[in-house]
């Protein structure tokens, strides 16, 4: 076995000690297996990070760790596995920040439309102190953060007409997120939304339930919808981390060795899944357009004109959220975009 301080396992455990049997990197660590699922199926950037995910932890705990990874919310939807991890039984989950806002309000500045102009801004504000501080609010949720993965950029698609401006969106029935910033910025444009669990976006798009959605292009291709959606309007109106998630009751179990390899693991993985994440979205445009997509631009003018629209509502939940961070959040922006 390998006992050491921690400071050394940085260092890689076992390097000096030629005397010990078994894997010298397996010290501390247990045969485990360990339930990962998400909203998203295996082909979106979401489901290559988990596989890359699972891959790392296996080869840093010497096959010890297994990570077995569940796609397309077979194991729930990100409410239900969020609160799986809670009580124990479930331990990995990594959903939008968005349906997590009824328990933990503070992650709901993301939530405010037309924050961040591209990627890099979105990175260091959620890799910096900012959203160091809203991780630190997990633990007395009985969770534990292990930092920012992506989703991505939004836009919208729908059955009935192209969205340039503002007044397009009135009377367009469209699916949300479980989220009251979502659910009353999309009022105030005069749309009517339905919050509704991912996983039963597609079937309500089929059904005419609603007439649109919003999500990346990597999502809107890799969950096919456009098999049910004719328009995709190009509104990039907000931008939507993934946050990694391990059950608290779970994590409390780990030895310090084990907390560190899925620590690695999540960074590691999550530098591949934004990479993956930005060359699908990129590539997924041209691929929807081919499969018959009518796309559309929204100029820079009338998404400031929706933003404006939006205002009264943002800064309701300002206050409710905390000015503070919300101005912390804004002046991280500014100096990401210097
Ligand atoms: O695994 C994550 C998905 O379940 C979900 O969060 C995707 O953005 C999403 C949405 O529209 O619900």
């Amino acid at each position: 076995s390998c006992v050491v301080p921690a400071l050394l396992l940085l260092a890689g455990c076992g390097g000096g000690s030629t005397a010990s049997s078994g894997s010298p990197a397996a010290g501390g660590i247990q045969e485990r297996t360990i339930k990962a699922g998400i909203g998203l199926n295996q082909e979106h950037p979401e489901g290559k990070g988990l596989k890359k995910f699972a891959e790392l932890v296996s080869q840093k705990s010497g096959g010890k760790l297994k990570v077995q990874p569940f796609y397309d919310a077979q194991l729930g939807d990100d409410k239900k596995m969020t609160e799986a991890l809670q009580g124990g039984l479930q331990e990995i989950t990594i959903p939008s920040t968005s349906p997590l806002v009824g328990m933990i309000k503070e992650f709901g500045i993301f939530d405010f439309p037309f924050v961040f102009q591209d990627e890099k801004e979105a990175d260091a504000v959620l890799d910096g102190p900012l959203g160091q501080k809203l991780l630190e609010k997990l633990p007395e949720h009985n969770l534990i953060g292990l930092g920012y993965w992506e989703n991505g950029f939004r836009h919208l698609t729908n059955s009935k007409h192209p969205v340039r401006k503002a007044e397009d969106f009135k009377g367009l029935k469209i699916r949300t997120m479980q989220n009251q910033v979502h659910l009353e910025a999309f009022q105030a444009l005069g749309a009517n939304p339905t919050p509704m669990a991912f996983s039963e976006v597609f079937s309500a798009l089929e059904s005419k339930t609603v007439d649109g959605q919003e999500n990346p292009l990597a999502t809107i291709k890799t969950s096919k919808y456009d098999e049910v959606q004719r328009y995709l309007s190009l509104t990039k109106h907000v931008y939507t981390p993934f946050v990694f998630l391990v059950s608290k009751k779970f994590w409390d179990k780990l030895s310090p060795e084990e907390q560190q390899i899925l620590r690695e693991a999540a960074v590691e993985a999550g530098t591949y899944q934004r990479e993956v994440n930005r060359e699908e979205n990129r590539k997924a445009l041209e691929e929807l357009k081919n499969l018959g997509m009518e796309v559309n631009e929204v100029s820079d003018e009338e998404r400031a004109n929706m933003q404006a629209i939006i205002k009264p509502v943002i800064d309701k939940f300002a206050k409710e959220f905390g000015e503070d961070l919300v101005k912390e959040m804004y002046d991280q922006v500014e100096k990401a975009r210097q």
